[in-house]
């Protein structure tokens, strides 16, 4: 799956503006800054597509992303951003798990975490969350190209094992370099067979 196409679509506040039936969705999830908005960048090779920050909790929104009329990818909030009143908070975490249950195009989960640490509390809750829904997710660690080749191999293997899933489910991905961009596009045909 090659993307010849990408366009924003919509951003959701509410939970009940979630789009109805309509093209399948790949949702993008992880904890803020972790580079859900850079990984949607580097997988439409668009730089400034979804709007990326150093600043965490720079995504409030759920953000549609047509690609290539096939599929939307949709950007969700950061989660474990210490920043933000436990009332914004909640909101978020309502609105995810709301889009996550109720959405009818969800197909699959990318759950990006970075590869240099090993997952963390939310991370692991996110994905016992998908597991006990019967949600599909990939691993896509994030930032591969802060560490060598070798490290990479090794980081993944933890990485892997921190949150219970086989190392075939890790893709290494970095939107700096481009690395990983091919085994993704890969995947994304799998999912929407
Ligand atoms: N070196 C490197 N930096 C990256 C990579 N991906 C993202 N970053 C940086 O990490 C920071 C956060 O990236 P974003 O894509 O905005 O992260 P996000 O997950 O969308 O963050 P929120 O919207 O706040 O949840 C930015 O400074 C990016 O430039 C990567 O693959 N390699
Ligand atoms: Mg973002």
């Amino acid at each position: 799956m090659l993307v010849k196409k990408a366009e924003f679509i919509i951003s959701v506040a509410e939970v009940d503006k979630i789009l109805p039936k309509g093209l399948p969705e790949i949702a993008i999830a992880g904890k803020s800054n972790v580079g859900k908005s850079s990984f949607i960048n580097f997988l439409t090779g668009q730089k400034k597509l979804a709007r990326t920050s150093s600043e965490p909790g720079r995504t409030r929104l759920l953000n549609y992303f047509k690609i290539n009329d096939e599929f939307n990818l949709v950007d969700l909030p950061g989660y474990g951003f210490a920043r933000v009143s436990d009332k914004e908070k909640g909101k978020w975490a309502k609105l995810i798990d709301t889009y996550l249950l109720e959405s009818e195009n969800l197909k699959h989960v990318f759950l990006l975490l970075d590869l240099r640490h090993e997952a963390g509390e939310h991370d692991k809750m996110l994905a016992r969350f998908l597991y006990h829904n019967n949600i599909p997710f990939t691993i896509i660690a994030t930032k591969a190209d802060k560490m060598s080749r070798n490290a990479q191999e090794k980081a993944k293997t933890v990485l892997s094992a921190s949150i219970g899933v086989g190392r075939e489910n890790v893709l290494l991905t970095s939107s700096l370099s481009g690395q990983g961009r091919d085994t993704v596009e890969k995947r994304i045909s799998q999912i929407l067979e």
